[in-house]
């Protein structure tokens, strides 16, 4: 085996390492130390006994903008900087009697292969693409699809990313790119535009529509 060879299968068990390790952590920090963000309204102690729990596992490229997203769903402001997510990142956020734990998996390509592990404790899958990262898009179509083969009944909600960004392509051109029209007729799934910018806060674009959508779904199951 070469230098190179052996450079790989390091990193790809470092890789796995850190997201086992992720996975540990975030077990014990579930069952010990439980405070994420909250969505309004703010609860008292105890009043967690009255929610319904709903987990939504957040995937896609690295990159794409998922750390982004879900820090602008749970606090409504744009984040300066992320640093790529390395094994897991949780959000938990309260409303309309659920409770709901946004799961964020690191996108890049040796975290990739946990992704489909955390399907079946899932309600719902958001699915975040870099709307201008258009030479990733057939590796994301590809990602998307290897997923939902897994799962053929999971709601799922695309969003179409990063759409301030000049060159991005437009829900209508990303469903082609991302070949939704072949997807199982029995799958709920809708394709939204976002932006975690503040500029996109009033827009058709914004990630408030991304929340509505979640209460609406959840409520239903
Ligand atoms: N212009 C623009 N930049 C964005 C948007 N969303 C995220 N970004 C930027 O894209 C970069 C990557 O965002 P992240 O949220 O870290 O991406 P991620 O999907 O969590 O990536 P991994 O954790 O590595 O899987 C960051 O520099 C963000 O500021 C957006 O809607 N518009
Ligand atoms: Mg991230």
């Amino acid at each position: 085996m070469g230098p190179a060879a052996a450079l790989g299968h390091l990193s790809l068990a470092l890789g796995a390492a850190v997201a086992a390790l992720g996975s540990l952590l975030f077990i014990a920090w579930r069952t010990y130390c439980s405070d994420g963000a909250r969505w309004e309204p703010l609860l008292a102690a105890g009043q967690e006994l009255d929610l319904c729990m709903r987990q939504v596992l957040v995937l896609g490229l690295d990159g794409a903008g998922k750390s982004s997203v879900l820090h602008y769903i749970s606090s409504e402001a744009p984040k300066d900087r992320t640093a790529p997510t390395q094994g897991f990142n949780s959000v938990q956020v309260c409303a309309e009697g659920f409770q709901i734990d946004l799961l964020e998996l690191g996108g890049s390509q040796n975290l990739r292969f946990y992704w489909n592990q955390y399907l079946r404790h899932s309600h719902v899958l958001v699915f975040v693409v870099d709307s201008a990262d258009g030479p990733r898009l057939p590796t994301a179509r590809q990602e998307l699809h290897c997923l939902l083969a897994e799962d053929l009944q999971l709601p799922l909600i695309i969003l179409a990313n990063k759409q301030d960004k000049s060159g991005a392509l437009s829900v209508v051109e990303l469903h082609q790119e991302l070949a939704l029209d072949t997807l199982n007729s029995q799958r709920e799934f809708f394709l939204l535009p976002t932006s975690a910018t503040q500029a996109a806060l009033a827009t058709a674009t914004s990630i408030r529509h991304v929340k509505s959508l979640l209460l609406e779904l959840l409520a239903r199951l």
